[in-house]
């Protein structure tokens, strides 16, 4: 529950970025995390991913569809236990088409990938931008649970000009056109800032993309 005393607004953070606070209502919120508690479950669930440089995120991931590992996707969890990827329901390629049209994006992606990250309090994610997918449709991103600090930055370099946006839990965040390539990242997650009747410890983010494979 906002304790604002005007609603937050829509804004337009960067050409084809597209901020909507309060876009999923509490029951869909809660529907959301009870599947992402689902996809979570090992075959193919939640896991820490290694970086080539020997490093690891410490955001946990868990993908459908496509299985994303650096810098590539596959059909399986090629870099956590080997099972089939979960499939990406059509209620949520339905969602996603929705929070396009909402962000007035009007081509009907057909999304065919989700990455769920969780991020629990000291988790954070490093300035990156979402390229290895061979199709310009717009990134879907819906948050559940903490506020975060998204920055959103520029298509050129991961420093500055970026921008901070506060993404709290049902908000939605969509980025294309111009700013599909962006790069973004998340600095900081504000830990016991989840709305209490959501029943979740820590931050879940939902990004859908299209494929194009
Ligand atoms: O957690 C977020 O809001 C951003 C996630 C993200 O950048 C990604 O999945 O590529």
């Amino acid at each position: 529950m906002d304790t604002e005393l005007f609603p937050r607004a829509r804004s337009e953070i960067a050409p084809g970025a597209v901020h909507i606070p309060d876009w999923l209502d509490a029951e869909r919120q809660r529907e959301l995390l009870d599947a992402c508690r689902d996809w979570a479950r090992p075959p193919a669930g939640l896991r820490t991913v290694r970086t080539p440089g020997g490093g690891t995120m410490t955001a946990r991931q868990v993908c459908l569809g496509w299985h994303w590992y650096p810098y590539a996707y596959a059909r399986t969890a090629v870099d956590g236990d080997g099972a089939p990827v979960k499939p990406l329901p059509e209620w949520l390629g339905r969602l996603g088409r929705e929070a396009a049209t909402a962000a007035a994006y009007d081509n009907d992606p057909d999304y065919d990938i989700a990455l769920i990250n969780f991020y629990d309090a000291d988790a954070r994610m490093g300035m990156h931008r979402d390229s290895d997918e061979k199709s310009d449709a717009p990134v879907v991103s819906l948050s559940l649970g903490d506020t975060c600090v998204f920055r959103f930055g520029n298509t050129a370099t991961r420093s500055k000009p970026y921008t901070d946006v506060e993404l709290r839990s049902g908000d939605l965040f969509v980025f294309g056109g111009a700013s599909r390539l962006a790069y973004h990242g998340v600095p900081r997650v504000y830990e016991g800032t989840a709305p209490p009747e959501l029943g979740l410890t820590g931050r879940l983010n939902i990004t859908l993309r299209v494929s194009g494979f």
